[in-house]
């Protein structure tokens, strides 16, 4: 079964999304998601450029071989965006294998160790009393966890906190808006925020928050130690995760979960937290770490050290990543929880997909394949808006991680 085209479709139905899809001699197509938020034509050009010439002719059953054609032959290995253009190849692979066998791909997977994926989805709040009603409207919508943001007083465009209460894109302008940014302030307002959550809600409620890369291992020890009476389910992000043994001094100090990786893309980048159990939940993406192959492989290495999946699941995931994503949390045995932030209708109109979100869960449901699709002419009717992710700096002018 030869690959006939590669073809990269960008689009901005709201917000810029790549998409590789690629059809056999046969006709058979497959979609990978190929979006890395705020670098997306850089990917587009590694894939078009680089990547869609020596795939016409290959044998599209053979993913693996792909897989490592791509990776090894390279030379220069890793990186989001040559993993991200690897992801959209393999993904996009994965989909055709299981339309040609009439399956879903978690049934290629394994199939199903659970009846759904539990989700979360993001609460956020200008203050501690409207957090508290986006909370309530989360746990109505029939959320089982909910990730709390709140701004911080003294703190201009805190992280997390949108506008628009259901859709979060902080990728807002062409060029990068300025967020600044207060340890000081802000490990002295969350705690009691999170706290007053807690409280508000009960035990049962899961609750997560996002630090986003902006303490070092003493503080976020600090703040996890701050925690740990509000029982969260992870805190995620607390340090930039360059340095990975930085993590053993934070656990020593706190017993509060750790989840680390949305920014991870392969393996090599988090083996050490994991195999120390330096962390509780490894974030990666089947759209940023590789596909579903490599994705497996990271799970599979998470199941042996206690360390389950939470992957990242932002509206910069278009649904043919989340489509993948749910068929590979259907199907490990070491599933934790799955991010799902609701794309825009224009989005799915753009994306129609079978998975569907059900008394707290999402099912990638059983069509052959992915289950979604890309409607080319609606696609064409958003062309590429460019966009960046905003930057961060301290209030004396430092540059602080965003
Ligand atoms: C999350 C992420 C996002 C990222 C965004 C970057 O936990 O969902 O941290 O908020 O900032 O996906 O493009
Ligand atoms: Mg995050």
């Amino acid at each position: 079964m030869r690959i006939a085209q590669a073809e990269v479709v960008v689009t901005c139905p709201g917000r810029n999304f790549v998409t590789l899809k690629i059809t056999t001699e046969d006709g058979v197509t497959g979609l990978g998601d190929a979006t890395l938020n705020g670098r997306e034509l850089a990917v587009a050009a590694y894939l078009s450029e680089h990547v869609a010439p020596v795939l016409v002719g290959r044998d599209a059953s053979r993913i693996e071989d792909t897989w490592q054609y791509l990776f090894q032959g390279a030379y220069w290995r890793r990186g989001p965006v040559t993993m991200t253009a690897i992801a959209a190849v393999d993904t996009a692979l994965w989909d055709i294998k299981g339309k040609v066998a009439g399956l879903p791909v978690y049934q290629l997977l394994g199939g199903a160790c659970r009846d759904g994926v539990t989700v979360y989805g993001h609460a956020n709040g200008d203050d501690v009393d409207e957090l508290l009603e986006q909370v309530a409207r989360f746990r109505d919508l029939g959320y089982r966890a909910v990730r709390v943001q709140v701004a911080v007083p003294g703190i201009e465009h805190s992280y997390g906190v949108s506008r628009d209460k259901l859709f979060y894109e902080p990728a807002d302008a062409a060029s990068p808006t300025q967020a600044t940014w207060s340890t000081q302030r802000y490990l002295s307002f969350v705690p009691n925020a999170i706290g007053r959550v807690r409280e508000e809600f009960g035990p049962e409620l899961r609750l997560l928050h996002d630090v986003h890369h902006r303490l070092t291992p003493i503080e976020a020890a600090r703040l996890g130690k701050a925690l740990e009476p509000y029982g969260l389910t992870w805190l995620e992000d607390p340090v930039p995760a360059d340095l990975q043994e930085g993590f053993r001094l934070l656990r020593q100090h706190t017993t509060v979960p750790i989840a680390v990786g949305e920014v991870f893309s392969s393996i090599w980048d988090c083996h050490q937290l994991i195999r120390e159990q330096l962390i509780d939940y490894i974030r990666t993406t089947v759209v940023h770490a590789g596909g579903i192959s490599h994705l497996r492989r990271i799970f599979d290495l998470a199941a042996l050290h206690h360390v389950r999946s939470g992957s990242h699941g932002a509206t910069d995931l278009s649904p043919v990543a989340m489509a993948a994503a749910l068929h590979v949390d259907l199907s490990i045995p070491n599933f934790g929880l799955q991010e799902y932030m609701r794309h825009t209708d224009e989005t799915d109109a753009v994306f129609p997909h079978t998975y569907r979100f059900e008394e707290g869960c999402l099912h990638p449901g059983e069509a052959p394949g992915l289950g979604v699709e890309l409607d080319l002419e609606a696609a064409a009717r958003y062309p590429y808006r460019a966009a960046q992710l905003p930057t961060n700096r301290l209030e004396d002018g430092t540059v602080h991680p965003w």
